[in-house]
């Protein structure tokens, strides 16, 4: 089959496609990519050399570049993991989120109502559903918890959610959802905590913890994430909604201490500075469904995920030191240059 796929040359897609190409090798993947600064076409050097892969440079939200696309490609099936994925950069700028999360969702889900497309499967995240107290331990987030938002980010990403929704229930549109929790591995790009505190230490630069560091977040690798995409893609039930997690609950100060420790970098780089506005306390998923229904469970350790990325961080200096190098570093300067120190 054909899959066509959004925003590959970003952390999760490109790690998708290098998931897709090794294990259905009979299956031809096409990427669609605006290339925006998340998106890195190096990160998909090798995929390019594959005859079974295609990439093109459009934007979602250009619904005749798409569907000229769709045209000619007739896709089988849709993965849309093009977003805006911030948190902090939905603070400063919310309507580029709102134009590729929403409106770049319902340009996908109309190419697939006009083309005939078989499934379309949306890339969601756990922020819809909010955060969690820290002194409830027992609460998850379960497929039924409300959606109820914080940021603009979340809020761009549920609205994308209810589209779907409703596109499935009106126009038959046969659709899934998966709403995963923080990934981190190779290709995470340097604005995100992983990358950033990896890449901070080795340059020996502060290590700016938010608050009190004390927000806890359910750690995933990219790789189980990309598993589950691809097994609700061909065995998951439309109209589902499926939630996929770690069961692997880290306090960030705790992984900003385990990357220097890993790193053999004093904790004394450790800065805490001002907190993110809205600032979620606690995410944590419920992945029973998926793993009931689906068989999938998470096969990587966190020991050895972060393991395997620091290595990666470490061999390919180029991939994420040519982003520190470029506009990134106005980007850096914008959000840490003058934010406050806390004591
Ligand atoms: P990313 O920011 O690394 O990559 C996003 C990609 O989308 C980039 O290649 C970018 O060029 C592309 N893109 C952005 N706007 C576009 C547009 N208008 N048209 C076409 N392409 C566009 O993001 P990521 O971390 O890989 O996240 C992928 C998806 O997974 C997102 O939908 C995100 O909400 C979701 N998600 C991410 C996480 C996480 O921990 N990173 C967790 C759960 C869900
Ligand atoms: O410099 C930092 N210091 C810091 O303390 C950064 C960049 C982050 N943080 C904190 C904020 C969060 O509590 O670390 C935690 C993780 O932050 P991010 O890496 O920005 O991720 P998060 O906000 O949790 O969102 C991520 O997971 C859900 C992805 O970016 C989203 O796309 C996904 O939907």
């Amino acid at each position: 089959m054909t899959i066509l796929l959004t925003g590959g040359a970003g952390f999760i897609g490109a790690n998708f496609i290098y998931f897709e190409l090794k294990n259905h090798p009979e299956d031809r993947i096409v990427c669609l990519d605006a290339l925006t600064y998340a998106g890195n076409l190096t990160t998909l050097a090798e995929a390019l050399k594959n005859p079974n892969f295609a990439f093109y440079k459009v934007n979602i939200c250009d619904r005749p570049a798409v569907y000229e696309i769709f045209e000619k490609e007739q896709p089988d099936a849709v993965v849309n993991f093009a977003a805006e994925s911030h948190v902090d950069r939905s603070i400063e700028t919310p309507e580029i989120f709102l134009q590729t999360n929403i409106l770049g969702t319902q340009v996908m889900m109309d190419a697939c109502r006009r083309y005939g497309t078989k499934r379309y499967h949306q890339v969601s995240t756990d922020e819809v559903y909010g955060d969690l107290p820290l002194d409830r331990p027992e609460l998850f987030f379960t497929e039924e918890t409300p959606i109820h938002t914080s940021s603009p980010y979340s809020a761009s990403k549920a609205s994308a959610d209810l589209l779907v929704g409703a596109y499935c229930r009106t126009f038959g549109l046969p659709a899934t959802i998966s709403r995963c929790s923080n990934n981190y591995g190779p290709y995470h790009f340097p604005e995100k905590l992983i990358p950033l505190m990896i890449a901070n230490a080795l340059n020996d630069k502060p290590l700016p913890v938010y608050g009190k560091g004390e927000n806890v977040r359910d750690w995933l690798y990219v790789e189980d994430h990309c598993r589950a995409i691809d097994l609700i893609l061909r065995k998951g039930t439309v109209g589902e909604v499926y939630n996929v997690g770690g069961h692997n609950e880290m306090r960030n100060i705790d992984i900003v201490k385990l990357i220097c420790r890993k790193l053999g970098k004093p904790e004394s780089l450790i800065t805490f500075v001002a907190d993110r506005k809205g600032h979620d306390m606690r995410y944590a998923i419920d992945p029973s469904k998926i793993h009931r229904e689906l068989g999938w469970l998470p096969e990587t350790k966190f020991a050895d995920g972060l393991d395997r990325t620091i290595d990666w961080y470490l061999t390919h200096r180029d991939w994420w030191e040519t982003i520190l190098s470029g506009e990134y570093r106005n980007y850096y300067e914008k959000m840490y240059g003058n934010r406050e120190t806390l004591g």
